[in-house]
This record gives structure tokens, sequence and C-alpha cells, in this order.
């Protein structure tokens, strides 16, 4: 009977989580020393929505793939017709739609902060050929991080970049259709040094409500300190209803973007388990968009999307399983050791052969990693992509 509950439990979960796989996790990066190239690395936006497609086919969980616009739509709205063919063929759909505010050679001391309106009109103006974009691919959320800040003190009017932000992004939303929304991202440092112009969750919050109603903010597990309680964060943007979606990755350091879990399970754990008893307690389903942000420079690009789909459902359906009758009664007598436990038994409970049941009832893979290594497809697009991959510079200076 018991047996019978967790799995109904585990497959409810499963039913209703879908995770946004990364267009650029598919191609050559490199840190910024040098990158180390892949013979089967995605160079186009045809190789990247099929490598995407394959892990969409694999584990039947991730329909979308978010875009970055100057790396897979570099003529713009041109290309739109172009990426919804190949994505219809390749048997996915665009996701979350990323302007590019910081590759160009203007942007070096900011995009919506930096100090010539000029600059600052031209990074606007390619938020709204974005939403444009993002209109046209039947994409809902237009998702902005910026590497605004700055090196040394003193260099940056920090007062005058925050008016200048809640300006450029007030006009960003202005361009909105009823259904699209705007994320907004934050990170500590990398590339500013100094300062950065969105550093944290709260000045994302603060721009969020300031740019219109549509607008939320995006939490990259990456994008904290380390020891940062990531859970309060989303427990606190939950309730303010501002929790608009995740970039996952995992992190040691800094901004590292390792394989989500590879690092702390439990904490992804314990983000999932907020956003569930969340849910539970309000009777609310919260609209967040779950979306990987991982570059895989050592590991296997497809490999490597595929182990962490498969962590992100294991840890998702694990925080699933809480007992939260119990876990509210524990808080309230107040009784640690109980309260604590719930999370604790739900963690350290095996879902995987309850996983591999839910795919086999859909007609899915049970091991998704596994298939793929018999699909031969890796040796396929090995064969087809090696020649162009092995060209090109992969230095630092
Ligand atoms: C940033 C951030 C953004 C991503 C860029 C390329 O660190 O995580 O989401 O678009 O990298
Ligand atoms: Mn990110
Ligand atoms: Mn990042």
């Amino acid at each position: 009977m018991k047996t019978r509950v967790f799995q109904e439990q585990v497959f409810q979960a499963l039913d209703r989580f879908r995770i946004e796989l990364p267009s650029w996790g598919f191609a050559n990066t490199g840190t910024r020393f040098g990158k180390f190239l892949q013979p089967a690395a995605a160079a186009t936006a045809e190789e990247k929505l099929a490598d995407a497609g394959e892990v969409n086919k694999l584990t039947g969980v991730c329909p979308t793939v978010a875009l970055h616009v100057l790396w897979d739509l570099p003529n713009g709205l041109e290309d739109v017709a172009k990426v919804r063919e190949i994505a219809d063929r390749r048997g996915v759909r665009p996701g979350s739609i990323n302007p590019n505010l910081f590759q160009d050679q203007e942007y070096k001391y900011g995009s919506f902060g930096n100090p010539d309106a000029d600059v600052r009109g031209r990074a606007v103006q390619h938020v709204y050929e974005s939403i444009a974009m993002a209109r046209r691919l039947h994409s809902r959320d237009i998702s902005l991080w910026f590497a605004d800040g700055s090196n040394y003190p003193g260099t940056a009017n920090i007062r005058q970049r925050k008016l200048w932000f809640e300006e450029c992004l007030q006009a960003a939303h202005a361009q909105l259709s009823p259904e699209q929304r705007l994320l907004i991202e934050y990170k500590p440092f990398e590339p500013a040094f100094y300062h950065t112009d969105i550093a944290d969750w709260g000045m994302a919050l603060h721009m969020a409500r300031a740019a219109g109603p549509r607008a939320k903010v995006l939490v990259d597990t990456g994008h904290h300190y380390a020891t940062q309680n990531i859970e309060q964060i989303v427990a606190w943007l939950l309730v303010e209803n501002m929790l608009g979606g995740f970039h996952f990755n995992d992190r040691r350091y800094a901004d590292d973007d390792l394989t989500l879990g590879s690092i702390d399970p439990y904490q992804v754990f314990r983000i999932f388990h907020e956003i569930l008893f969340f849910e539970w307690e309000t009777g609310a389903a919260a609209d967040i968009a779950y979306m990987i942000d991982q570059s895989h420079n050592l590991k296997g690009k497809i490999e490597a999307m595929i182990q962490t789909v498969n962590m992100a459902q294991q840890l998702f359906a694990k925080a699933s399983l809480v007992d939260y009758e119990g876990l509210a009664a524990a808080q309230k007598a107040p009784d640690l050791i109980r309260a604590e436990a719930c999370l604790q038994d739900a963690f350290s409970t095996d879902v995987r052969p309850a996983i591999a049941e839910w795919r086999a009832s859909k007609g899915l893979p049970q091991d998704p990693l596994e298939a793929f290594r018999q699909s031969g497809y890796l040796e396929r697009i090995t064969a087809e992509r090696a020649g162009h991959n092995s060209s090109g510079s992969t230095a630092y200076a």
C-alpha cells in the first residue's frame, strides 16, 4: 500500500515537471582561459536544436529550448521563420528568448547602465526586437541577464545607473504582449569585479517591480555567494508572487556552471521543497519556468544534459514525498527533530525505480543515458561535425 502511494506521488510529480534546455549548452564554450573543442559540439541553430530534440526524445520532459538571440538568431527577425521550422522538425519548441546585452564592443561600459544615452537606446532597441522575436516564436519569457557593472571604486555613478536601469526596463516592459513576461536575472560579480548593477535578488526584485506587473525574478542557482540560503530567497519570492523561473546549475566557488546537483543535491531538493510546500499550503500552483543554464567543457554535452534532466527529476520527485501534514504539525509543536526528519526521509528515498516505471509508462527508455549511448547518435554527429569543429581559435590571448 505504502509503495503504491509513494509511486503515485512520484508519478504525479513527474507528470507536471518540465525543464527547458539551453541551446548554448550544446555548443563549444570555454573558460576565459581557452576552449577545449569537442568534435560533436553543435555549431548552428540546426545542430543545437537537433541535439536538444534528441534529449527531449529520450527524456520526454524537455519540450522547449532557450535561445540566445545573437548566437541562435544572428539576423534577428529574419531568422525567426527558419528557427521555427527547425524546431518543429526536431520535435521541440522555442523557449525563453535571451537578448544579448554583453557581447558587442559598445557594451564595454554597460548596456542599460551605460553612461552614453545612445548605447542605452540601442540596448533597449535590441530588447524590443527580442520581444518581437519572442512573440513570433510563441515564446512567453524574455530573459534578461546584464553584465553591467564596474571594476574600480568611483568609476561609475551607482545611483544614476539604477535610474537608467529602471527607465530602460519600464520601456522594455511596455512592449510586452499580455501573455509575455520579462525575467530579470541577478549575479553578484563577473564580468564586473567591483560593483554589478543587478547583483542580488533584492535588486532584481526591485527592478522587476519597477519594470511592471509582468516582470519577475529569475534565480540562477550559480549566481550566489557560497553558503547563501537560496531556498529562503525562493520562499520569499514565492509569497511575493515574484518568482519567474530558474537557471539551474551547480557551483562550488562562483558561477561554475557545473551539472545540477553534482556538488550539493540537498540544496536543489530544499529549493523544490519550498516550492511544493508553498503549493500544498496555499493550494496555488506556482507558475515557474524551470530552465537549465550549463555549459559543459569537459563532459560530453548531450550526456551531461541527460544527466542533468535525470537529476532534476529525481530531486523534484524526492521533494514531492515530504509528509506535509507531519511537517506542519512538527513545525507548530515545535518538534525540531521530527520536522527535520520529514525532509531527510524524503531526501533519502530512492526514487529511481519509480522514475524508471514512470518512463516505461510513457513509452520512454527507462535509462535515457544508456539509450543515448546505444542510439549511435553521438557517433553520427561526431562524423558529421568533426571537420568544422577542429578549426577555430581556442586561445585565451
Ligand atoms: C551568465 C548568465 C546568463 C547567461 C550568460 C551567457 O552568467 O548565467 O543567464 O545567459 O551567462
Ligand atoms: Mn543564467
Ligand atoms: Mn551564469
